[in-house]
């Protein structure tokens, strides 16, 4: 493969289990809040991120490149409220979409079309996840982050479970 294209899906293995950590924070945030729905929500997210990170690395294995794990920062720890985790969340995954589509630039850049197929997944993957987000947004505008409307909404996060998405 491209080496440019190695190296940058390197570093999104990165961001991906940075994504994980970020959620798990969030997740945090909820538990001490007493949103328990939501910090099983926020959970959930978390194994999603690190099937997305895993996804990339089987991949590098598969076309017999170099996996690099590395580290990376800490992630945020101080939230305002619910509405502020859904806001930089959604935010978050805009910048992991812009990343996503910098590997498919460079994959169509030097023709690699297995390369291309197989990012298109994460391209699907990442419209469902800012389309989750927005419509979290809007339902807590719509009903407030504090009072009975939260709380139903915490109840109906706390019946999301982790399924791997299909391949
Ligand atoms: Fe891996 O999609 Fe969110 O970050």
């Amino acid at each position: 493969m491209d080496k440019r294209l190695v190296d940058e899906i390197n570093k999104q293995i990165t961001y991906e289990f940075y994504s994980a950590f970020l959620y798990l924070s969030m997740a945090s945030y909820c538990a001490e809040n007493n949103l328990l729905g939501f910090e099983n929500w926020f959970k959930v997210q978390k194994d999603e991120e690190e099937f997305h990170a895993n996804k990339f690395l089987d991949y590098l294995h598969e076309r017999d490149e170099h996996v690099i794990i590395t580290g990376f920062d800490n992630p945020p720890e101080e939230f305002t409220s619910l509405l502020d985790v859904l806001e930089r969340s959604l935010e978050h995954e805009k910048f992991v979409t812009s990343r996503i589509s910098l590997l498919l630039d460079i994959a169509y850049e030097v023709k690699d079309y297995a390369a291309i197929d197989f990012l298109n997944w994460y391209i699907k993957e990442q419209t469902e996840e800012e389309s989750s987000f927005k419509t979290l947004i809007g339902q807590v505008k719509l009903m407030g982050d504090i009072g009975p409307g939260v709380f139903q909404l915490d109840r109906e996060a706390g019946t999301r479970v982790f399924t791997p998405p299909i391949a």
